[in-house]
């Protein structure tokens, strides 16, 4: 089992899209362990996307993700990180696959509605930027034994 951060951006919520892009993950076998709606620092921001500090596009990333509230889910399932970047297309809407979240609602680059972990150690470290320990509730779900790895 794997866990994730999923965000649904400020383009996301904006667009009312808050429903829509949850139940993609949730349809396709992933578990809410956390949901809430939160209004990004920029200190927040800088630090989530510290990997791109000082790329061309930085400085519009972060004021684009502090522009408006976001909604964070802390996700879990067989292989979530990698399945759910697979959900979410590629990273430009113009690029992703019809299907995929960013395929079906948007076509611009950098305004692409969701982010989701990329590696087992950003999820991690993700996941402890946006949620404390108390906050991702374990739970069984009564389906969990079809949607575990065998
Ligand atoms: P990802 O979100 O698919 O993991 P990253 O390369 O990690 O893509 O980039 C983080 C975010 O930065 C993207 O989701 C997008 O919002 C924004 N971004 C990345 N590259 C560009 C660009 O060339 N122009 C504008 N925005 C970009
Ligand atoms: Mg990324």
């Amino acid at each position: 089992m794997e866990r994730t951060l999923i965000l649904l951006k400020p383009d996301a919520v904006q667009r009312r899209l808050i429903g829509s892009i949850t139940s993609r993950f949730e349809r396709k076998g992933l578990k809410v362990l956390a949901m809430k709606m939160m209004q990004i620092s920029p200190e927040l921001a800088a630090q989530h996307y510290d990997a791109h500090h000082g790329k061309p596009f930085y400085d519009g990333l972060v004021q684009f993700m502090t522009s408006g509230p976001v909604v964070a889910l802390a996700l879990e399932g067989n292989k979530a990180i990698s399945v759910c970047r697979k959900l979410m297309g590629a990273t430009f809407g113009c690029d992703a696959e019809a299907g995929t979240i960013r395929g079906d609602f948007g076509i611009s680059d950098g305004f692409n509605l969701v982010h989701g972990s990329d590696s087992a150690e950003t999820a991690s470290r993700e996941l402890e930027l946006f949620f404390s320990p108390e906050e991702m509730i374990d739970y069984s779900l009564i389906d969990d034994s079809f949607n575990a790895a065998e």
